[in-house]
């Protein structure tokens, strides 16, 4: 081989390596900040903690088309395309480190010190969740520096020259910038080695007290009961679900209920140590509550549907549990709330969350005889993790990013004036009362049916208002009325279906519904931004 060809292979075969060091030093401070993370907590995870400031910070835009694309892979896709920056940063750093082990360190350290502010400058975040971004970047420094100075051997230049390379392997290599020794090779890839293990033994057992401690909040919540609530729900009056094909189910079981929250990490909270607090304006006597006081209360359950404002036309981000709950209204008033209508001084409800959430509902609402509650039961067990164990809000009418906090961990009165909760920092409107609205279940919109009388069927809501019709028409028809099944208060949503003599051909179905305060639905179509989409949702099926 000639010189100058050995000497650019070797350069490449540095390069490769140097980008590969820096890879492995990524992959060391993530593998060591996980360990750490499991003795401070998941939630300062640096992948965790970055992600989240990411979605914190996410114009409204953005979040609404990666909602829409990607639906609840949402959050997957935006690890991904984490780590896929840090994969490409690491390589940088590799690289780097080969000109100057120096700048290299700094690199990796930078990466270090980024994922540490951000960890402890999390809503809730406290100095300790800056301990495994720091140890994690002392290690990548460290995993860097020794792998990438067993490819420098013949770059002792006159600034690195400071650096302590020399051991008797280092002198023995090849002074000029070359190939690669096998030597220097087979120490490289020794060290790389050693480095990979320690990482894979760190990762994993950080991972298996991760997962651990989850099984143990597992457990924990599976060895609770919820009492028999003394004021049940009425049974579902018959009928109120068509058991048709392709239509939701009356009751959303639990596995298939929508989730929409900005944690990149469900919190796994023990019932055990839960507390919360009811202060703020207006309130006489602070509350503080354990979940043991919360079951010992008096437990209404109820039917109620629940909808995200960033629910499309059409779209999937509503669902109807039988929720069991304390009544929020008096405990408040025990707290000596009064509403604004009768004088009260906060007329804004703030539910902080444990991981910083805020949401805000007019205390007006929460206190005019609905039945909002603070919900420890979802369709007869204790509330999933995923959807608030141990304790939520529900308030039947209001979209859930102004009403339906998960994880809650206090409450606090205060007024619209005063407090910009989360969402409305981010544009979206202080005040959410639900839009009446309808959706297709059945056809399938771009289904291929066979000619005949087909049923047409889905849901429609007006939480707390409640639906009185449902029409439906093809091709810009006539409308005709669907048959509605009954449903056991306003505050759920309400099948209907309509037998349709489906004739060949290409067919677009429209559907519409009137509330019980005579409103129909308005056509105008308008986005989720700031407080609801409207519009009439339309399916096109083609008739064989
Ligand atoms: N702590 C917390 N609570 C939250 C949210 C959140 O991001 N964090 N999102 C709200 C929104 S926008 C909706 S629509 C409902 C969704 O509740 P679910 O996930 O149980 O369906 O929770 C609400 N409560
Ligand atoms: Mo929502």
């Amino acid at each position: 081989m000639a010189p100058a060809a050995g000497r650019g292979a070797g350069r490449w075969e540095r390069r490769l390596f140097a980008a590969g060091s820096g890879v492995l030093a990524a992959v060391a401070a993530l593998a060591v900040a996980e360990l750490c993370a499991a003795l401070v907590r998941p939630e300062a995870r640096p992948v965790t903690a970055v992600g989240g400031a990411i979605i914190d910070r996410t114009p409204i835009a953005v979040k609404d088309w990666a909602i829409r694309t990607f639906g609840t892979a949402d959050k997957l896709v935006l690890q991904i395309g984490i780590l896929t920056l840090l994969t490409l940063f690491a390589v940088a750093v590799g690289l780097i480190a080969l000109r100057s082990l120096r700048a290299g360190a700094v690199g990796a350290a930078l990466f270090g010190v980024f994922g540490a502010v951000t960890a402890a400058g999390r809503p809730g975040g406290s100095a300790p969740d800056a301990v495994p971004s720091l140890v994690g970047g002392v290690a990548a420094v460290a995993v860097v520096v020794l792998l990438v100075r067993t490819l420098r051997p013949g770059r002792r230049s006159a600034t690195d020259a400071a650096e302590p390379t020399d051991t008797a392997e280092a002198t023995e290599a090849p002074a000029a910038a070359g190939v690669l020794s096998s030597l220097d090779r087979r120490r490289f890839l020794r060290a790389a080695s050693v480095a990979a293990a320690a990482s894979a033994g760190s990762g994993l057992l950080g991972n298996r007290l991760l997962s651990s401690g989850d099984a143990e909040a597992e457990a924990a919540r599976d060895s609770l009961t919820i009492p028999r609530p003394g004021d049940p729900a009425p049974p579902l009056p018959p009928g109120a679900d068509l058991e048709i094909d392709g239509l939701a189910p009356f009751t959303t079981p639990n596995k298939d209920f929508y989730r929409v929250d900005t944690a990149l990490r469900v919190p796994r909270l023990d019932a055990a140590e839960w507390r919360m607090r009811i202060f703020g304006r207006g309130v006489d006597r602070e509350l503080e509550l354990t979940y043991r006081d919360l079951l010992d209360r008096e437990l209404v359950e109820r039917d109620i549907t629940l909808t995200c404002v960033s629910n499309q036309v059409g779209g999937p981000y509503v669902g109807n549990a039988r929720w069991i709950g304390v009544p929020l209204a008096p405990l408040l008033r025990e707290a000596g709330v009064r509403p604004p209508s009768e004088g009260g001084p906060a007329d804004q409800l703030v539910a902080r969350s444990v991981e910083g959430m805020t949401l805000g509902s007019p205390v007006d609402t929460v206190m005019d005889g609905r039945d909002a509650m603070l919900a420890v039961g979802m369709n007869g067990e204790p509330l999933p993790f995923r959807n608030g164990f141990p304790v939520r809000m529900v308030v039947p009418g209001l979209y859930g990013y102004v009403s339906a906090c998960k994880w809650l961990s206090e409450i606090e009165l205060t007024t619209f004036d005063d407090f910009d909760v989360y969402w409305v920092e981010r544009d979206w409107a202080a005040r959410g009362p639900i839009k009446t609205m309808s959706r297709i279940d059945t056809p399938r919109g771009f289904a291929t049916i066979p000619a005949g009388t087909v049923p047409v069927a889905g849901v429609a809501w007006a939480q707390h208002t409640g639906i009185d019709g449902v029409e439906v028409r093809v091709d810009g028809g006539e409308w005709r009325e669907a048959r509605l099944a009954p449903a056991p208060s306003e505050d759920t949503w309400r099948q209907w279906v309509w037998d349709w003599e489906a004739e060949p051909g290409s067919h677009r179905l429209e559907v519409r519904a009137t509330d019980s305060s005579g409103e129909t639905q308005t056509e105008e179509r308008v986005g989720t931004v700031p407080d609801g989409a409207t519009g009439w949702h339309s399916v096109v099926v083609t008739v064989d």
